[in-house]
């Protein structure tokens, strides 16, 4: 018997996978579920052909060169690549995969739950019953903004934009978006266009950003594209937290110029920038876009799938580099 290709698993996964990854490779895993620098990962990779690791640990060019020779493949437990340099990967021959379509659905759940909270004030009415400082119903408490009908722009229109789309129709939103590339017709599904994202912008009484974290996304929503958005719009942020200028959103949120925000991903997580911390109107949570038992075992098991495939020299179905 052939023995089994030795893998380095980063994080503690969902029993289900840590189960499949442990009956067909050596799997080395993370009992402790520390998270690991740089130079653990270069050392507990010694021996293995494989790193089946999340978006948590950096890849960068100075780390991939680091790595032993044997590691060939390089399997994220995430759709978000932000965390690999890819060419540094593709120059040293490294294949590299992830994650995409089994998260699109719970991302979207959030982004929508996000919307809903923002607009409806769920945080501030949480706390009321959570302090005990509900006097009783009143007509004008807890006004908060009206969802259905209004005019949501999506930034980023790939499949978790598409799904976003898809719950704001059930909402009878107006749906507009912008993207690198406009849709066929049967994807935009009677979406609205925009050839720029500072035309988006104008419009948006909701804005969801759904873009990945690149070069060009990088503080997208900063002082002077906030100002383009309508008075008392509102932002939800379920893509990465380097798409927004902290400081700039907070200053709007501060000067009522939006209404409220959704965050679920932030820069330098899981440090979140401490201003939001005392903004009522914000309604934030630690990075759950994908937290669903089912959509951690199905990235799970795509990874195992990826590896499977580059152990038995097929080209692996979620290929990137
Ligand atoms: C993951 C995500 O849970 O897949 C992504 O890109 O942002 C999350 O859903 C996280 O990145 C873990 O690797």
């Amino acid at each position: 018997m052939t023995a089994k290709p030795a893998v380095l698993v980063t994080r503690k996964l969902p029993d289900a996978v840590t189960a499949r990854a442990a009956a067909s490779y050596d799997a080395r895993l993370n009992e402790a579920d520390t998270q690991f620098g740089p130079d653990e990962i270069v050392a507990m990779a010694r021996g293995c052909e494989a790193i089946l690791c999340t978006s948590i640990e950096k890849f960068p060019a100075q780390v991939l060169a680091r790595l032993p020779d044997s590691v060939r493949a390089l399997a994220t437990f995430s759709v978000g690549l932000e965390h690999i340099d890819l060419e540094a990967a593709k120059a040293r021959g490294l294949i590299v995969t992830n994650t995409p379509d089994v998260l699109t659905d719970s991302t979207a759940d959030i982004t929508f739950l996000l919307l809903l909270a923002a607009a409806r004030r769920a945080y501030e009415g949480e706390r009321m019953l959570r302090q005990d400082a509900w006097r009783g119903w009143t007509p004008t408490q807890l006004l908060g903004v009206h969802v259905s009908g209004k005019r949501l722009g999506i930034l980023g229109m790939g499949r978790i934009g598409r799904a976003v789309a898809r719950r704001a129709r059930g909402f009878d939103m107006e749906i507009h978006y912008h993207n690198r590339s406009r849709l066929p017709a049967e994807l935009e599904q009677g979406a609205i266009y925009h050839e720029t994202p500072e035309d988006l912008l104008k419009i948006s009484q909701f804005l969801a950003l759904n873009a990945p974290a690149t070069p060009e996304t990088e503080r997208f929503l900063n002082t002077q594209r906030i100002a383009l958005l309508p008075d008392g719009a509102i932002v939800v942020n379920t893509a990465r937290g380097t798409l927004v200028d902290d400081e700039a959103l907070q200053g709007a949120l501060k000067s009522g110029k939006l209404a409220a925000a959704g965050l679920d991903v932030f820069e330098g997580e899981p440090r979140i920038h401490a201003g939001y911390r005392s903004l009522d109107n914000v309604f934030i949570l630690p990075h759950l876009g994908s937290a669903t038992l089912e959509t951690r075992n199905a990235m799970g098991f795509k990874c195992c799938d990826n590896l499977d495939a580059v152990f038995a020299g097929r080209e692996p179905p979620d290929r990137v580099v």
